[in-house]
């Protein structure tokens, strides 16, 4: 069966620069905007533009990702013949078995992208806050009879380091790339988003691990050496809400973001849903002391506390005389009673005791991680 593009989303990164949150979770996996998990973005996009085969690479930590996951059935990723694998890493003859780099970890897929036979493929990070049609990406990559397109942004000039950042001429093709410089030439940056030809990658990647060349990253190895070779290398510009949320500032800020009501990201537009799939859990409830304003309270929560321009995930319990303050709250986790919190994200599964204070300060996001517990016996040293 031939199908014309597939699909990989990289899910594997460990998420260092998320510490605690990541300790036991993958970060594609996260709990964001209350309904979500990071990766819903990711896969609703696929589904939204109509890719229905979609390969998710993991690596680190992959059990919540992978229940979350399952056969990408809640995105409607298994009409019409597609369905979402997840695909972790094997031991092959030779004994490799993690996926050193990101375009390692596709060739090391090359046989899942391979059985369907496809002539694009569209590489995908699960960690990213954006809605693409990644259709347009790919009739801008047939108008110009690219062999890779790359989705581009420009990003402030004191974050360009982060990034991999380039230069175009005025047809978009790209003519310098630089990968994550100390000194960037551009601010042109690169959102990690490609679409190759797909007998040509695997060309790349097949010929050059056969010679022992370095070729396991693609923005340090793939992407320079098809510049070197001339291949026809163009920047497709995107125009729009994007973030990568790798860090805790920036997960903080994206879930404050997603507060408010005229979010460029728009989520209750219902020509471009975004998915996801959710526990079966009971209906909120707020009891007689709650207070609740300008926020996002998700199924199974219970609250009896005051909750104000924070977001919470599904079954948190919040209790009496608590303040929730421009928080971020995880899925299952238990909040005591006068706790305060502000300024704060809080892990899943987290358990904050009585009187317990979390407070955010000095410009910095105070962090409780996944499954820890704050307060109690703890502190009565
Ligand atoms: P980074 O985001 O720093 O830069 P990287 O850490 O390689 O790139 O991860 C990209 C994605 O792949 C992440 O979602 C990560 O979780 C995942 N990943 C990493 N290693 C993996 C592995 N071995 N197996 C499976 N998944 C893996 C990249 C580009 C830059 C670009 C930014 C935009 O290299 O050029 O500017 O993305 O965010
Ligand atoms: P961060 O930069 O916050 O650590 P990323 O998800 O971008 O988050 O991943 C960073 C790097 O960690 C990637 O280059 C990836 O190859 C590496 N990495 C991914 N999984 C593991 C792992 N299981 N052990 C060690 N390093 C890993």
């Amino acid at each position: 069966m031939k199908t014309e593009t597939v699909a990989m989303i990289l899910a594997g990164g460990q998420g260092s620069r998320l510490g605690k949150l990541t300790k036991q979770i993958a970060k594609p996996a996260v709990p964001f905007g209350g309904n979500y998990r990071i990766i819903d973005f990711a896969l609703s996009n696929c589904a939204n533009s109509g890719i229905n085969n979609v390969g998710v690479v993991t690596q680190y930590q992959p059990l919540v990702l992978n229940r979350h996951v399952g056969n990408g059935a809640s995105w409607g990723l298994n009409r019409h013949n597609g369905n979402a694998t997840i695909l972790q890493p094997y031991s092959s003859v030779d004994g490799e078995k993690f996926f050193r780099g990101t375009s390692h970890a596709v060739y090391q897929n090359i046989s899942y992208i391979d059985q369907q036979n496809p002539d694009y493929v569209v590489i995908l990070s699960g960690d990213h806050i954006y809605k693409m049609d990644y259709e347009k990406m790919l009739d801008f990559h047939k108008e110009k009879a690219a062999s890779l397109t790359v989705g581009v942004m420009p990003v402030e000039w004191e974050e360009a380091s982060r990034f991999g950042v380039m230069n175009t001429d005025r047809t978009d093709r790209i003519t310098e790339f630089q990968e994550k410089p100390d000194e960037p030439k551009s601010n042109l940056a690169s959102m990690g988003i490609y679409i190759f030809n797909w007998p040509r990658l695997k060309q790349y990647l097949v010929d050059n691990q056969s010679k022992n060349r370095q070729m396991d990253d693609f923005g340090h190895h793939v992407i320079p050496a098809y510049l070197r070779n001339s291949e026809a290398v163009y920047a497709y510009k995107f125009k729009g809400y994007w973030k990568d949320v790798g860090t805790v500032e920036s997960l903080w800020k994206a879930n404050m973001e997603f507060l408010n009501p005229d979010h460029e990201l728009n989520i209750r537009d219902t020509d471009w849903k975004v998915y996801s799939q959710n526990p079966n859990t009971t209906p909120q409830f707020l009891t007689e002391t709650a207070k609740v304003k300008d926020s996002m309270i998700t199924d199974g929560c219970y609250i009896s506390g005051e909750i104000n321009h924070s977001v919470l995930s599904h079954n948190v319990k919040v209790g009496k005389n608590s303040v929730v303050k421009d928080s971020v709250i995880m899925s299952g986790a238990v909040i005591g009673e006068n706790v305060t919190i502000e300024k704060a994200i809080i892990g899943e599964n987290a358990k904050i005791y009585d009187e317990a204070r979390i407070v955010g300060e000095n410009g910095e996001i105070s962090v409780v991680g996944y499954e820890e517990e704050v307060g109690g016996y703890k502190d009565a040293e």
